[in-house]
């Protein structure tokens, strides 16, 4: 696989009311949809900037990923996300390599995308998402 560029960034926050004024105000860039993604158990807010985006990460439940990563980890970068031509043959490819997914599947995710992650501890410590725009 090669992916074309940064799909986003993914941030996770304790509160996209509190965190959006930053983004908009002191960084200047625009929020231009915001989203909940229930089986994510995650609120969303995406900002573009240049040719990616910024995903803010609200947690709408404890025990879901974004919940438990800021009991753990605190606020901070919680995953990178590559666009792929193919998710589907993407994750194929990376699990040939031996790599742990978390999805073995695309599925959806939020704007739409197809998305699979893999696994942090196969992959130096950064949660990383695949995505395809088909
Ligand atoms: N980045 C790096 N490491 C992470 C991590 C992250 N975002 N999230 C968890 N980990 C690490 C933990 O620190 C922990 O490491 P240690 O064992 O060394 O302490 C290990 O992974 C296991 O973490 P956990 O808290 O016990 O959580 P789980 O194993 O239950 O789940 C994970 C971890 C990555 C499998 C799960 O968070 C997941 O499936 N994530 C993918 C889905 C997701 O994150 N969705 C939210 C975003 C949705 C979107 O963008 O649309």
């Amino acid at each position: 696989m090669k992916p074309t560029h940064i799909e986003h960034i993914g941030i996770a926050v304790k509160s996209l009311d509190e965190a959006i004024p930053y983004y908009e105000k002191v960084l200047g860039l625009e929020c231009y949809a915001v989203e909940e993604i229930k089986d994510q158990k995650v609120k969303t807010a995406f900002f573009k900037i240049g040719n990616t985006k910024i995903e803010l990460l609200e947690s709408t439940d404890p025990l879901g990923p974004v919940g438990k990563f800021i009991e753990k980890k605190g606020e901070g970068i919680h995953h990178i996300a590559f666009a792929v031509e193919n998710v589907n043959k993407a994750l194929s490819d990376v699990e040939a390599a031996g790599v742990k997914l978390i999805d073995t599947q695309g599925r959806k995710g939020a704007e739409g995308l197809n998305i699979g992650f893999l696994h942090p501890k196969s992959t130096f410590g950064v949660l990383t998402e695949l995505c395809d725009n088909n």
